[in-house]
């Protein structure tokens, strides 16, 4: 199942860029199929350290990309409409953005970390708008939203958790599941509220209050892209929120219009730099207009220098391999060579969740190789692994299945 990060946040914080930025193909390469899905919809890649270094092997990648020793791995990415105060009772595309919001594993909140947008998104000059405010309006709107989902109907809630025998762990999972929220994390909330084992029908609102934030924490966990740093108020503002925030969540500075001025120089043969990268290199100053020449000074003198990076591509690998606990393993059908029947050098890299045990990995290369499941071997060591050998980051790994004997 492909995991989905989604961007939110008020208008005009820099989401679309961001957007953009990301999904932009990092490497010019002919016919590849992952581009944009929908328009708001599409493929960004998280970053690891490619393999095929260690192994001193040059690969083919299929399902990935590889750029010196770089893998970048698709992930989609959404671009959920703006988000203003009280969205949640309908207020401006209140509605759609909650809905987009509903399919995502993990949000990246957008703040504009320069203060230099409003509340509701319209321009104020730089520093003006603290963005702590941002955080606390768009937590409280996504509760809001949850908890709304959860009166709709309450009284019939009530009633089926009692013909259910008391069960409350899944009627509310059952009331919830369109929101790609899983059981063990309504157990989890329940826990930790103090609500489990509280009947339903004793449940006050306050009670349904806590319990949708908590879930939400749980369900969809949360990053901060402070954005804009190329503007100087910036620095100021993400002390603060670190100094709120920082215990809850992670803050990453980050200039989404730096990365996207970068990777249409890249794209266009300017400039040599792969997403992430804390420098570029002008290929041919020649052909650089003066304009160009311009932005890629501020984007050095405000961004580099100072941040180390654009923050973008740290921003997607934080989602996915920290917040969402994933993995990468490189699955081969040749342990000596490292390739598929085909003879391609480690063609896939695939992103699983932490904990996934070998036979789990068969079942998603394969439904018939999960069914015919023998052992799993490692290609650094040639050890055999059970099935409930539990992979780790960077393994390389061969399936043996009763059917490829
Ligand atoms: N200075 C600066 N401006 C940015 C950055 N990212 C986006 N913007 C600008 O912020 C405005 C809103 O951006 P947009 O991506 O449309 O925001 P959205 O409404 O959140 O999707 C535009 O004028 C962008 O050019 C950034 O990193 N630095
Ligand atoms: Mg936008």
């Amino acid at each position: 199942m492909q995991r989905m990060a989604g961007l939110v946040g008020k208008p005009n914080t820099g989401k679309s860029t961001f957007f953009s930025a990301a999904t932009l193909n990092p490497v010019k390469i002919a016919p590849f199929p992952f581009t944009t899905i929908e328009a708001n919809k599409g493929v960004a890649y998280v970053r690891v350290k490619c393999v095929c270094r260690e192994f001193n092997v040059e690969d083919n990648p299929k399902n990935s990309i590889c750029i010196r020793g770089n893998r970048m791995i698709p992930v989609e990415i959404v671009d959920v409409a703006g988000l203003v105060p009280e969205a949640w009772k309908g207020r401006g595309l209140g509605n759609k953005f909650l809905d987009e919001l509903r399919r995502a594993d993990v949000l990246i909140h957008v703040v504009d970390a320069s203060g230099s947008t409003d509340i509701e998104g319209r321009r104020t000059p730089p520093g003006t708008h603290d963005p702590c405010k941002d955080i606390e309006f768009l937590e409280k709107e996504i509760a809001m939203w949850i908890k709304q989902i959860m009166l709709r109907d309450w009284r019939r809630t009530v009633r089926q958790a009692e013909h259910m025998g008391g069960d409350e762990i899944n009627t509310l999972y059952e009331r919830l599941s369109g929101l790609k929220i899983r059981r063990e994390d309504v157990v989890k909330a329940l826990n930790e509220t103090g609500l489990k084992g509280k009947k339903l029908s004793n449940w006050r609102e306050e009670d349904i209050e806590a319990f949708s934030r908590k879930i939400r924490e749980i369900s969809k966990p949360m990053i901060i892209a402070a954005n804009k740093v190329d503007i100087s108020t910036a620095r100021e503002n993400i002390e603060k929120m670190k100094e709120k925030y920082g215990e809850k969540y992670r803050i990453m500075p980050c200039s989404a219009e730096a990365e996207l001025v970068l990777r249409r120089a890249a794209e266009r043969g300017l400039v040599e730099y792969i997403p992430g990268d804390g420098e570029f290199k002008v290929i041919n100053e020649g052909k650089l207009t003066e304009q160009q020449k311009r932005a890629l000074k501020i984007i050095q003198e405000k961004v580099l220098d100072i941040w180390g990076n654009t923050g973008v591509q740290q921003i997607i690998n934080e989602a996915f391999l920290k917040l969402l606990k994933m993995i990468v393993v490189f699955p081969v059908e040749d342990i000596n060579r490292l390739s598929d029947h085909h003879g391609n050098v480690l063609p896939d890299a695939l992103l699983i969740r932490e904990g996934t045990t070998a036979r789990e990995l068969a079942y998603m290369i394969h439904q018939e190789l999960g069914e015919t499941f023998i052992c799993a071997v490692d290609a650094r060591t040639k050890m055999r692994y059970g099935e409930n050998y539990r992979l780790k980051m960077n393994d390389v790994i061969k399936i043996i299945s009763a059917k490829s004997r």
